[in-house]
Parts: C-alpha cells; sequence; structure tokens
C-alpha cells in the first residue's frame, strides 16, 4: 500500500467515526504514523506532526465545519506543511544539476529543458559529465527529444572548459541547463569538480537530483551537497517507482532547499513542478476529501463574485480566478457545481485536466489586463503576440478562447433561465422559482462565509 492510500484510510476512520473523541483521534494519528514511518519519514518529523494534530484536533472548527471536518483539515494541512507547498523557480538562467551516479541528472536535463520550452523560453544543455563514456551521447538524444539546442564537446576531458565553451555558444539563450557527472559518493574529486563547473557556469540555481527510493536518507545527502555547492532547489526522480516518495519529499523539504520538481517516469514529459498540496489531494484520491476540501476553498473563494458572473460579466479575470480557485480541486466542474452551476457546464469544460487548465493559466497571464476584462479585443495579432509570450502555439490560444466562449454563454442562458421565470411566473413555476431564488440566496451566503 503506498502513502497515500494509507492516509487515506486514516482520514476514512474520522469520517467514518460514530463519535468524535479522543481515542478516536488517537487511533487516527496512530494510522498517520504508521503510514509516514512506511513511506521512511523521518520519526522526529512524525512525532511532531502527531502532536500537532492531537493539539488542534479539538480547537474550535472555523467557519461552520464540523468537528469532524475540522480534524480532517488540520490533519490534512499538518501533511501539506511538512511536504511543503509550492515554490516555484524564478525565472531560472542557468541552472546546474548535480547529484550522485544514476540519480536522473541526466534525464532530468531533457525534461527541464521540455518544461522551460514549452514556457517560451530557448534552452541550450550543456554535457558537463566528462567522466562517463556515453554521457554525451545520452545527453544528446535527450536534448534532441525535447527539442532544446545542445552543446558538448566529445573527447573533452576537462568538464570546466565544456562549460566554458558552451556559456559562449548559448550566449543569446534564455536559459542553460547544465548536466555533471556523478560519483557513488560525495567524494573531494566530485566536489572540486562541480566547484570547477560551478565557477565556469555561474549559475544562480544549484539543483540536486535525488532519488525517491532514498527516504529519509535524501536529507543527509541534501545537505552535503548543500555544504558543498549551496544547492538551492531539489527534483526528486523516480517518484513512480518508490514507496519512500514521500519521505524523501519531506527531508528534502526539511533541509530548506525547496522540491522544485518531481519526475514520474523515464518519458520527457513524465515531469511537474511540486506543490505538497496539489500532491496530497492526489495521492490520497480527491474522492474522499472532496466534501470537506471544497467547503474549506468556499470559505477562501471569495475572490469569484457569482453575481458578476449572473450579470453577464464572465471575462477572463474571473476565468482565471475560477482556474486558479481549482488548482487543487482538480476540475473546473468542481467548481462550477459550488456555484450551482454544476450540471450545465460542457463536459470538455468538466473534465479539463491539470495540464490544460495549467497551460490556460500561462495563456491568461500572457494577456493584458485590458484583454482580460473585454475578451472581445482578441483579434488575430493579439493572439498571435500572446502565443508567443506565453510560449504556446496559436490553436492552443484559439481553443482558450472557444473553451470560454462556451462557458460564457452557458452563463448567460443559465442568467436568461432565471430572468424569465421571474416574469412569466405561474403558478407552476412558484415553486421553480423559490428553488432557484432559495440557491442564489445559499450561493450569496457561501461565499460571505469567513
Ligand atoms: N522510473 C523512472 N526512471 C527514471 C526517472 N528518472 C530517471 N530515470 C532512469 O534512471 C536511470 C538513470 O538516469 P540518468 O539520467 O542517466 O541518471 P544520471 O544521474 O545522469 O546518472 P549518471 O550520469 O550515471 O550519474 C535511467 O535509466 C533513467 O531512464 C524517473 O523519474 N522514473
Ligand atoms: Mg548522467
Amino acid at each position: 500500500m503506498g502513502l497515500g492510500d494509507t492516509l487515506r484510510k486514516a482520514m476514512d476512520k474520522i469520517q467514518g467515526a460514530g463519535a468524535i473523541d479522543k481515542e478516536t483521534v488517537k487511533e487516527v494519528v496512530k494510522e498517520i504514523q504508521r503510514a509516514l514511518i512506511g513511506s521512511n519519514v523521518d520519526p522526529t518529523t512524525v512525532f511532531a506532526v502527531s502532536k500537532k494534530i492531537e493539539e488542534k484536533a479539538f480547537e474550535e472548527p472555523k467557519g461552520g465545519m464540523s468537528q469532524r471536518e475540522h480534524i480532517v483539515k488540520v490533519t490534512y494541512d499538518a501533511l501539506v506543511e511538512i511536504l511543503g507547498g509550492e515554490k516555484t523557480p524564478k525565472d531560472p538562467k542557468k541552472i546546474l544539476l548535480c547529484g550522485l551516479f544514476g540519480a536522473g541528472k541526466t534525464t532530468a536535463a531533457g525534461k527541464l529543458g521540455l518544461y522551460y520550452k514549452k514556457r517560451g523560453k530557448k534552452v541550450g544543455v550543456i554535457a558537463a559529465d566528462t567522466f562517463r563514456p556515453a554521457a554525451y551521447e545520452q545527453l544528446q538524444t535527450n536534448a534532441k527529444t525535447a527539442g532544446v539546442d545542445f552543446f558538448g564537446i566529445k573527447g573533452e576531458k576537462s568538464a570546466a572548459k565544456v562549460v566554458r565553451e558552451g556559456v559562449k555558444k548559448f550566449k543569446g539563450h534564455d536559459l542553460i541547463i547544465c548536466d555533471s557527472a556523478g560519483r557513488s559518493g560525495l567524494d573531494e574529486e566530485l566536489v572540486s569538480e562541480i566547484q570547477e563547473i560551478d565557477k565556469a557556469l555561474g549559475a544562480e540555481e544549484k539543483w540536486l537530483i535525488i532519488g525517491a527510493d532514498m527516504g529519509s536518507l535524501a536529507k543527509k545527502q541534501a545537505q552535503a551537497f548543500h555544504k558543498a555547492v549551496g544547492v538551492n532547489g531539489v527534483i526528486i526522480t523516480r517518484m513512480d517507482g518508490s514507496s519512500k516518495g514521500g519521505g524523501a519529499l519531506v527531508a528534502c523539504n526539511e533541509t530548506g532547499s525547496s522540491v522544485y520538481f518531481i519526475s514520474t517516469g523515464e518519458k520527457v514529459d513524465d515531469f511537474e513542478g511540486f506543490d505538497g498540496d496539489r500532491y496530497l489531494s492526489r495521492i490520497m484520491g480527491y474522492g474522499d476529501l472532496q466534501g470537506l476540501l471544497e467547503k474549506a476553498k468556499e470559505i477562501e473563494m471569495e475572490n469569484i463574485n457569482p453575481e458578476e458572473i449572473m450579470k453577464g460579466n464572465f471575462n477572463f479575470k474571473i476565468f482565471y480566478e475560477q482556474l486558479k480557485a481549482t488548482k487543487k480541486m482538480g476540475s473546473l466542474g468542481k467548481v462550477a457545481g459550488m456555484l450551482g452551476f454544476g450540471a450545465k457546464i460542457p463536459k470538455e469544460a468538466m473534465e479539463m485536466g491539470q495540464e490544460k487548465m495549467e497551460s490556460f493559466k500561462i495563456i491568461i497571464d500572457s494577456m493584458t489586463e485590458q484583454e482580460r476584462l473585454e475578451p472581445d479585443l482578441l483579434n488575430r495579432s493579439r493572439i498571435e503576440r500572446i502565443a508567443r509570450g506565453a510560449g504556446k502555439d496559436d490553436k492552443e490560444i484559439r481553443e482558450l478562447i472557444k473553451q470560454f466562449k462556451k462557458m460564457k454563454k452557458m452563463f448567460k442562458k443559465f442568467r436568461g433561465m432565471n430572468e424569465k421565470s421571474m416574469k412569466t411566473m405561474g403558478e407552476q413555476d412558484l415553486g421553480k422559482m423559490m428553488q432557484q431564488f432559495q440557491g442564489k440566496k445559499a450561493m450569496k451566503k457561501k461565499f460571505r462565509l469567513k
């Protein structure tokens, strides 16, 4: 059983328990401890989490939550805290990848390359592993798959020289990613080589690549590399194959070097930005936590004003707020459901995946404020400009506009329905209108919750 399954079982216990008393909380905490220890989370951390949950479990619930919901939320938050929140690297220009043998550096170089290429950056990768034969070819292949530029000097022994040449070659690029050699341990040789590469590259970002199978040992490794070269970010690989992934995540979060990405397979796009919250809700399966997280979200979702939407002022800004709010929830349909439009959302929008939403978010980010408020402004030249800025295809911008228009139409129709039933109110419509009226009122109330 993976970390997610065991944690979910613990949560189920709270939701299924007859009465919530100290005993139930203790039992739940025990389950959580088992799950965390099984995932190789360091015992001290496990203890700290347990204490936090026990302390907060019987605090006064906020915003109309029941005691049961409060406990689930407290537990969830405590787990997110040890996993770390979302930390996105700030527009990196040069990234040095380091790590032990087989950690996944060369693979990650390609994945990162693709990740940033998709975000509109011109990327070059440098083959500075002059230690392992065929490292050159491996990175060359990965770069080709990712569609980014490659530089290496075949047969050259000095990694620093390769890096110096590479930096010259990629002068006009937005981002340089530098692979490096691994060793079986962090010995003097590896340290001095990395330091030389570091000097030649002058990277502000030095990221450690570490396998999820390291579990809680990841902390020691991260600390050692940090001491040697000043690691400021971490990529955890092989999240797909190890039950210890949770341990590695927690351990790295504790070192203060943010876990930026996780790699979840061998393919070049098995790669994602890390966010403890999103990760946790996914591994635990959204279903069981759905009601609770929705409720907690309602309290946070004051940004969306349902009355604005009802008036028909549905613009990209509102759409964007929805996308932001849905990030944790998994699909747009769920937010719409909360607004009371659930059944009327077009099927594609309901099933819009995380990746697509992320991509829409990037596109809306590239619009001007005016364009967000007045979607009709988007003509061909604007679309082309947005596409360039977002590093996307024109096609994707048009797809977003199409989705957006569908949603807008749907909201309009819904509003029309409401108005019509007001005007032509007959005996038989009374009940229906009352329902709608109450629905609207309840909705307003929902969004005023604090
Ligand atoms: N399943 C899985 N395999 C991965 C992942 N990342 C890398 N690998 C595999 O792990 C192996 C080692 O990856 P490399 O990228 O060569 O590792 P490296 O750190 O460059 O290794 P050295 O250059 O020898 O130090 C390869 O077979 C990769 O395909 C991942 O996230 N999941
Ligand atoms: Mg390598």
